[in-house]
C-alpha cells in the first residue's frame, strides 16, 4: 500500500516501498546483473580503460552490447525500467510525469573499501559553503512550496541490503555544527565517521525499493565483505531541467529494433526518452563513451 509517498519524500527526504517487484523478477534481474557485470569488469571502454576491481557502481545495463545472444534479457531490463508499478510510485513521489535517465548497478568492491564519506551530492559542485548552503535552502524551499522534485534515484535491492545511510530531514536545511564537522572539516578527515547524529540505516529485502533525496546527508558502505547487488533507477521529472551528460548519453536506444519485443507501455516510455534526447545524442556522435565497454 503506497500512502502519500510525496509527503514522505518532501518531509523526510526518503521513501521505502516493500516488494516493488516479486521474487521471480528479483531472481531474473540478478542473473541479468551478473551477466552484465562480468562482461563490464573485463572489457575495455573506448578510452582503453578496464574498470578498477574496487569499483562500486556500473552504468547502462540497458546497452544492447551486453545481450548479443540473450535478447530477452534486454527486454526484461527495459520492461523493468518502465514497469507501471514503479513508474506510478516515482510519479507520486516526484509529483510530475516521469522521464527515464539511467540504470545503474551498485556492487561491493572486490578490493578493500571503506564505509563511504558522508556527503550531499551537491557539495561537489560548490567551492564554498555559503554557495552550497544557499543552493540547498533554495531547492528545499522550492520543494516545500511546489511538492515537486526534479528527480529520484530509486534503489531496488536484489539481495538484502543495509548499505545506505541517511539523515532524515537534512535535505531541506543546512548542517548542524556536528554534521558539518563530520562531513567537511579537516580535509574530510572525519567524513567516514560512524558518529553522524540522527543517521538511519536503510534496510531493504530483495525486491524492496528505497530512495533518499540527493541533497540530504547520506553515504553508502563499500566493503568487499558486504556483498551488494542493488539496481538504481534514475528518473527525472518532465518539468525539470534535462541533464545532458554521460548518464543520459545513450544513443543505442535510438538504434533500429532496440525496442522490439517490449511491452507497449515500455515502448511508449522509451520513445519519450528517445524523443527528448535524440538531438543531444546526435551532437555527441563519435565521442568516446567512458561508461560502457567497446563490444
Ligand atoms: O551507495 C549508496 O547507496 C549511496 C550512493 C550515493 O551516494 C549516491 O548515489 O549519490
Ligand atoms: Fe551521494
Amino acid at each position: 500500500m503506497f500512502i502519500d509517498l510525496n509527503t514522505q519524500y518532501v518531509e523526510t527526504g526518503q521513501i521505502h516501498v516493500p516488494r516493488i517487484i516479486d521474487a521471480d523478477r528479483v531472481v531474473n534481474l540478478r542473473c541479468i546483473s551478473e551477466h552484465c557485470l562480468s562482461q563490464w569488469r573485463c572489457k575495455p571502454n573506448a578510452k582503453g580503460e578496464i574498470p578498477s576491481p574496487g569499483s562500486t557502481v556500473m552504468r547502462h545495463l540497458n546497452h544492447p552490447g551486453y545481450f548479443p545472444n540473450n535478447r530477452q534479457w534486454l527486454v526484461d531490463i527495459l520492461d523493468f525500467i518502465a514497469d507501471p508499478k514503479i513508474i506510478a510510485v516515482v510519479q507520486e513521489v516526484l509529483g510530475d510525469e516521469v522521464l527515464f535517465r539511467t540504470i545503474s548497478l551498485f556492487m561491493n568492491p572486490l578490493t578493500p573499501g571503506s564505509d563511504g564519506n558522508w556527503h550531499r551530492d551537491c557539495q561537489f559542485f560548490f567551492d564554498d559553503f555559503d554557495k552550497e548552503k544557499a543552493a540547498i535552502l533554495k531547492e528545499g524551499d522550492n520543494l516545500a512550496a511546489t511538492r515537486k522534485s526534479s528527480g529520484i534515484q530509486l534503489q531496488v535491492a536484489l539481495i538484502p541490503s543495509n548499505h545506505s545511510q541517511f539523515v532524515p530531514g537534512s535535505h531541506r536545511r543546512w548542517d548542524t555544527e556536528d554534521e558539518l564537522y563530520i562531513r567537511r572539516s579537516n580535509g574530510l578527515k572525519y567524513a567516514t565517521s560512524n558518529l553522524m547524529p540522527g543517521k538511519t540505516v536503510t534496510h531493504q529485502e530483495p525486491g524492496d525499493a528505497a530512495a533518499f533525496h540527493h541533497n540530504g546527508i547520506h553515504r553508502g558502505n563499500y566493503r568487499p565483505e558486504l556483498y551488494r547487488r542493488t539496481l538504481m533507477l534514475t528518473y527525472t521529472g518532465m518539468a525539470a531541467e534535462r541533464p545532458k551528460d554521460e548518464f543520459s548519453d545513450q544513443p543505442w536506444c535510438a538504434e533500429p529494433g532496440y525496442l522490439d519485443g517490449v511491452k507497449p507501455e515500455t515502448k511508449a516510455f522509451f520513445e519519450r526518452f528517445i524523443g527528448e534526447y535524440r538531438g543531444f545524442w546526435e551532437k555527441r556522435k563519435g565521442e568516446p563513451k567512458g561508461l560502457v565497454p567497446v563490444f
